[in-house]
């Protein structure tokens, strides 16, 4: 199988499963995991801020991170395109009890400034508190589209003068870095707390971590209990992370040109629309222009010949390049759909 239907389907790597066997471990609920310590060190170390907090998931970063900035009945401000918008399971309005305003993502995964202030609500008995902005980075639906450090540190500065944090979902944060050739501080450096995922790129089995300053860090370890996230030698875990962290990052460049290598081959098959100069990381949407077929009937088709992508609506396909994946896969995937959209579409 060619699996392309995200990046969460990575396998760990021999030097993962070396360090997970030899790890040093103690119980982290106490503190006393030194390979989760050491791991919670260097992410924030790597990311510019002055704490980390080893969660599952990204989910569960994003979770902590909302429930710690924001009390019952305040206001998140967040694209209708983002994760935790759409795929959260909406936690933070069953477990927090928060209110969430949703505003458009741009094709390029922006949030206008425009719109962001427009949403800040006035101190008014009638509405909800306005407390925190969220952002997405990479933008995971509109096509792993890239936010620069200067249109994040603008976010940050209107968020900031009106009183107002800003979270960072940055679950493919490193995958940004590597495609705009910066280092992955610049792009987390005027938020105030961003949470990156392990499991995805990086290709670690388990985790996320979440940065921000020292004291939000220590409130996040209470919300991180309460929602059963307290792990206890899951130094065997943050193991994995540790070798993602150092041996995982810079590679993420091959999973982008194999995402632009697809990209090219099938921009001019028949039923098919796709713009190769948007293809910026390791995700690739496109759309099936064809009346035929629908986004459901190719993916069929593509599975009965061993490759895997997922339908994200009735027109549109994502397939997610990552570890596993080679340029090999991708001249089979590219033949594969010219051969079906060729016959079909
Ligand atoms: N995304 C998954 C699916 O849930 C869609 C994927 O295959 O891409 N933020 C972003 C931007 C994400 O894309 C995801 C996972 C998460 C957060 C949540 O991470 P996990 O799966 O670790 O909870």
């Amino acid at each position: 199988m060619i699996d392309l239907r995200s990046d969460t389907v990575t396998l760990p790597t021999p030097a993962m499963r070396r360090a997970m066997a030899e790890a040093e471990v103690g119980d982290d609920v106490y503190g006393e995991d030194p390979t989760v310590n050491r791991l919670e060190a260097m992410a924030a170390e790597r990311l510019g801020k002055e704490a980390g907090l080893f969660v599952v998931s990204g989910t569960m970063a994003n979770l902590v991170s909302i429930l710690t900035h924001c009390g019952r009945g305040d206001e998140i401000i967040i694209g209708h395109q983002s994760h935790t918008f759409l795929y959260e399971a909406g936690g933070s309005a069953s477990l927090g009890g928060i209110h969430h305003y949703a505003i458009p993502n741009q094709p390029d995964g922006t949030l206008r400034l425009e719109d962001i202030e427009a949403a800040i609500r006035p101190d008014n008995v009638h509405f909800a508190r306005s407390r925190l902005v969220c952002l997405e980075n990479t933008q995971n639906r509109c096509g792993g589209a890239v936010l620069s450090p200067e249109y994040t540190d603008a976010v940050c500065h209107l968020a900031h003068g009106h009183g107002l944090s800003v979270h960072l979902d940055g679950a493919r944060i490193f995958n940004a870095a590597v495609a705009l050739g910066v280092e992955v501080s610049e792009l987390t450096r005027s938020v105030d707390a961003v949470g990156f995922c392990l499991s995805k790129g990086l290709s670690a089995p388990v985790g996320s971590v979440l940065c921000g300053s020292a004291g939000f860090i220590a409130e996040t370890r209470r919300w991180r209990k309460a929602v059963g996230g307290g792990m206890r030698q899951c130094g065997v875990l943050a193991a994995a992370g540790i070798v993602a962290l150092e041996e995982m990052v810079d590679r993420l460049a091959e999973d982008h040109e194999n995402a632009r290598l697809l990209a090219e081959g099938i921009a001019d098959a028949r039923g098919i629309a796709i713009d190769p100069s948007k293809v910026r990381t390791d995700i690739v949407i496109l759309e099936v222009t064809s009346e035929r077929v629908s986004a459901a009937q190719l993916v069929a088709a593509l599975l009965e010949r061993g490759i895997q992508m997922t339908a994200f609506g009735p027109t549109q396909i994502r397939a997610v390049t990552h570890y596993g994946i080679t340029e090999v896969d991708i001249q089979t995937t590219v033949g594969a759909i010219r051969e079906v959209m060729g016959g079909m579409g």
